[in-house]
């Protein structure tokens, strides 16, 4: 199982260099784009316009899943996000990801031809393990503490690194155990999901720890509130403070950045790509 690669359902995603994840928001209440891009036409052409951005993946997403946000029915996210998927494949964009925790909406979303489930509930709904097996899918799994709703009420660990580590391996080994192949996963722990400021600043810390598992580690830290906790800025002034974070991630190993800024993700992706691949240099000198 190699880290470097990721097997969609119908492609492999290569992960030689770091990728983003460009961030589609198909909701109305969607946290930092206001519902902007809910009609069909808005959505596909900023997503086409975050492919010629350099997105590597497209995420739509139609159930809002920021702090305090409600759960939506599978009619409406399948209304939402079908009609956008439908016309992303046939524009033949770059790979799409379903960002959903219902089973019913993954199985609609790989017949329509996503190529990646990415769930913040890494499967743990009845009958997604299933869905997610049959759809052919590569599959993120996400850490959350608790419910989107509530989960910033009181978030509480131990040992935060450590119980998100233990329970992305414990997800890992049901989706083995659901027949789900290793090269189709990859891990997230699910910044702002039940976390205090300082939980994410401990999780990114020692995010390197992720990649031991020998998976993907995909890290969504774009415009969330810790960047303001520590800046002071509002949402639409975090991409300084995001940028930061996305090269420390892949610093430390991530793989895949989810980023509502895809061109400006993607340089600091590719300049702190060129600075670790240049450690052989260094030690001649
Ligand atoms: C994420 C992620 C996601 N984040 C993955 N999927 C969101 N795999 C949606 C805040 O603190 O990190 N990884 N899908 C968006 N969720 C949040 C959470 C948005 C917290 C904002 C905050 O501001």
């Amino acid at each position: 199982m190699s880290s470097r690669t990721l097997q969609l359902r119908t492609r492999t995603l290569d992960l030689a260099s770091p990728v983003v994840m460009g961030v589609l928001n198909v909701t109305p209440d969607s946290f930092s784009d206001g519902g902007r891009f809910s009609m069909p036409g808005a959505a596909r052409a900023h997503a086409l316009a975050m492919a010629a951005d350099g997105a590597a993946i497209i995420d739509i997403g139609g159930e809002s899943t920021r702090p305090g946000a409600r759960p939506v029915s599978a009619e409406d996210e399948l209304a939402r996000v079908l009609p956008v998927l439908e016309a992303l494949v046939a524009a033949a964009a770059p790979p799409v990801s379903v960002d959903t925790t219902k089973p019913g909406v993954m199985r609609a979303a790989a017949a329509a031809g996503a190529e990646l489930i990415n769930d913040v509930n890494a499967l743990r709904a009845p009958g997604a393990l299933a869905a997610a097996a049959d759809s052919g899918c590569a599959i993120c799994l996400m850490h959350m503490q608790g419910k989107p709703r509530t989960m910033q009420a009181a978030p509480h660990y131990d040992d935060v690194v450590g119980e998100v580590y233990d329970f992305l391996a414990r997800r890992v080994e049901a989706c083995i155990a659901a027949g789900i192949e290793s090269s189709r996963l990859a891990l997230d722990p699910g910044f702002g999901f039940g976390k205090t400021l300082d939980h994410n600043l401990a999780l990114m810390r020692h995010l390197g720890r992720f990649t031991g598992l020998g998976l993907p580690v995909l890290v969504g830290v774009s415009r969330k509130s810790m960047i303001g906790a520590v800046t002071g800025r509002p949402v639409d002034q975090r991409l300084a403070g995001g940028l930061a974070l996305a090269a420390l991630a892949v610093s430390a190993g991530a793989a895949i950045i989810r980023s509502h800024d895809v061109a400006a993700t993607r340089d600091a992706l590719a300049m702190t790509a060129a600075v670790l691949a240049a450690d052989d240099q260094g030690e001649q000198g």
